[in-house]
């Protein structure tokens, strides 16, 4: 439904202060949301864009336990990373708040309450996992017991996460406290819910009928859960961290995480506009039918925020609802799913750290590569390729050769335009479209597709330089090169609008290297931004190369990661049946000496060990171990071996013995020795 509004309220999902935020969430939201509102804002819409961190529910009190401290300290101390590390990376908000603050807790206490009054919830008594030796009834994720269907010991109650079953916790075959081990009971508790059966044929309508332009991945998401039937969803919790439930005898109950969170967007809301007056009142940007209300979410958070978001404001009574939901799929990392538990992820306050000034480039290339349609994957080998062939090479290489010319020839002054020729006007041509063309695309949220537009223009920019040799033609036609790099000026002043906002800050660096001191974004496919005589300071590079280096740290530490993972989640195999002596002396284990040591030839695995095994003779065994070690390593040491092994024959060699080697928790194989020098031959035992 194309309609007029008047103003846009835009929200991005309000991370869990339970970790720093990683590329995942600034792909998947943040920065197509900022690219988004940079661009109303320079269309000069009224637009508020509202973000802050949720920090109730369960991840944030495991968080707690896990490092020992209180809930409390948890958020706090990741609300102040999660913050400052979206401000580094210029994500605009006009407010970033937190859903812990009392105005939050008031209002969403204020809204549960309305619904509560005017009995909009259905209560019901159910029997929920409880663990009477904490006295606590326990959420799904904190219950764990055998998989009903692998039978892995440790499913949670959600999910098994080794067979990939949906799981609810009732299944699970002997259920305990995940933390704690201790068993469960089931015992009765009431809570309140939300009738989502009674909004379906409404929902249906509304987003079925109405929102067909949402993007396919969410209308589809809508569509399934509508097809399937909707339940009552509780909207209360038994735990102790939380918005009170403002109802008489609710003690010990909290309202549920995905209740109160999105509320958190017009409570905090309320507090900019509190704050800052002449934004009007917070209701205007959330009742006023002429608001526009945009949604920007990962793919988890879709039926939070199409059907359950907008039953609540429903209910609530004189709310809008949202207009559009971009939602993007996930991003992965290296091949690997991005885990905030499992430490696995590129955090931004590291990369803040790792890569000073870089922002900008993490900007680009996850908005090149945005998981707009698809789950896509982030490499460090894309990364640096996109950083050094498309901003280095590309639109830093125009910026840079248009506006050292100038420099060189003209003292950073902009030369006169003289006539033009086809290609000039070929060229100039090409700017004139841009902005009608970034404009659709920007309005239907595919800003992939909308950077590789502005991309497209550094590109042509860069042709143009490129053909036209300036540095060639300046000693048989110096008036024809002031038209050259008039021209190129002219191009490079548009790509400072065109790419503020998707990268800020070169946008703003570039500015000043042109000494533009206004510009507008109707400006955009101008032809005369530049004007002749306009002088500029000395210009420096836009982009720098990344160098292999910072690219191989990068790598080692997600390796070092899933080595450190593998190694905390190592459990030694379980003892095989017992054996008697007489068994064990049966097998010869004995001391070699290495005498010499070699690669078999055409085998990637074995190795040839010559021992002095004390008999006087030579003994040769072969091991597989050519991968771990190379052959000088082990001349001169000591191997343990058994000697009454069968001989085998292996790649046309034979084989008199097993050397013995640990399998470490990863499978790399350690030759095993002694920690004395002893005697070739000697016994094991
Ligand atoms: N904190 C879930 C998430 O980070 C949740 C979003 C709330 S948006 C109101 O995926
Ligand atoms: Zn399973």
């Amino acid at each position: 439904m194309e309609k007029n509004f008047k103003r846009t309220t835009v929200t991005s999902a309000l991370p869990y202060a339970n970790g720093p935020v990683h590329i995942g969430h600034l792909a998947g939201v943040y920065v197509p949301a900022d690219i988004y509102v940079r661009y109303l804002r320079l269309k000069g819409r009224d637009v508020l864009f509202i973000g802050g961190s949720d920090e109730h529910g369960v991840p944030v009190t495991i968080r707690a336990r896990k490092e020992g401290i209180s809930v409390q300290e948890v958020v706090d101390r990741y609300h102040g990373i999660i913050k400052d590390s979206f401000e580094k990376f210029g994500i605009s908000f006009d407010v970033y708040s937190r859903t812990s603050g009392p105005i939050h807790h008031q209002f969403a206490s204020d809204f549960f309450k309305k619904l509560y009054e005017e009995g909009k919830f259905v209560e019901k008594v159910t029997e929920q996992f409880f663990d009477e030796a904490t006295g606590r009834f326990l959420s799904d994720r904190n219950i764990k017991g055998e998989c009903p269907r692998c039978h892995a010991a440790d499913a949670y109650g959600d999910q098994c996460e080794k067979c990939g079953a949906t799981l609810s916790p009732e299944e699970l075959i002997n259920p305990y406290n995940a933390e704690t081990g201790n068993p469960l009971v089931q015992k009765e508790t009431k809570h309140w819910y939300l009738p989502l059966d009674k909004d379906q044929e409404w929902l249906e309508k509304w987003i079925l009928e109405e929102h067909k332009e949402w993007r396919p991945n969410v209308y589809g998401q809508c569509k399934s859960w509508l097809d399937g039937g909707l339940h009552p969803r509780a909207v209360t919790r038994d735990l102790d961290w939380g918005i009170p439930v403002p109802v008489e005898g609710a003690d010990g109950k909290v309202l549920y995480v995905w209740f109160d969170a999105p509320i958190g967007y017009i409570s905090n809301t309320k507090e900019l506009c509190d704050a800052r007056p002449e934004l009007g009142s917070w209701e205007t940007w959330w009742k006023d039918p002429e608001t526009r209300l945009v949604h920007f979410i990962g793919k988890d958070n879709i039926v939070f925020h199409c059907i359950v978001f907008p039953a609540m404001l429903k209910a609530h009574g004189g709310y809008i609802l949202p207009d559009n939901v971009p939602s993007n799929e996930f991003l992965n990392l290296e091949g690997n799913k991005i885990s905030t538990s499992k430490n696995y992820a590129v955090w931004l306050n590291e990369y803040l750290v790792d890569m000073p000034g870089r922002q900008d480039e993490l900007r680009y290339v996850l908005t090149a590569n945005a998981p707009e349609t698809k789950d896509n994957d982030f490499t460090w080998a894309d990364y640096q390729a996109r950083c050094n062939n498309e901003l280095v090479a590309v639109y830093g290489n125009f910026v840079n050769r248009a506006l050292q010319l100038t420099q060189k020839y003209y003292e950073g002054r902009v030369p006169a335009c003289g006539e033009l020729t086809g290609y000039d006007r070929e060229t100039l041509a090409e700017f004139c479209g841009v902005k009608e063309k970034l404009e659709a695309l920007l309005e239907n949220f595919r800003f992939r597709d909308a950077l590789k537009e502005a991309m497209n223009l550094a590109r042509i920019g860069n042709k143009y330089i490129a053909d036209c040799e300036p540095w060639k033609v300046i000693k048989t036609d110096p008036e024809r090169v002031k038209t050259i790099i008039n021209i190129s000026l002219q191009l490079t002043a548009n790509l400072a609008i065109a790419f503020e906002p998707f990268l800020p800050f070169s946008s703003k660096r570039l500015r000043e290297m042109l000494a533009m001191d206004t510009f507008s974004w109707e400006d955009l496919g101008s032809t005369t931004l530049m004007q002749e005589g306009h002088q500029m300071p000395k210009p420096e590079l836009l982009f720098t190369k990344i160098e292999d280096d910072a690219i191989a740290q990068q790598v080692k530490k997600l390796e070092d990661t899933v080595k450190a993972n593998e190694e905390a989640a190592y459990v030694a195999a379980p003892v095989k049946p017992t054996v008697s002596f007489e068994d064990f002396e049966k097998l010869d284990i004995r001391v070699g000496l290495v005498k010499a040591c070699e690669k078999v030839k055409k085998s990637k695995k074995l190795l040839k060990f010559t021992l002095d095994d004390g008999s006087g003779q030579d003994r040769t065994i072969l091991s597989g171990i050519a991968q771990w070690y190379e052959p000088e390593q082990l001349v001169g040491k000591r191997v343990l071996f058994i000697a009454n092994f069968e001989p085998r024959k292996m790649m046309g060699e034979e084989s008199h013995g097993m050397i013995l080697s640990a399998v470490n928790f990863n499978g790399d194989l350690s030759v095993t020795t002694t920690i004395d020098d002893v005697k070739g031959g000697s016994q094991v035992g």
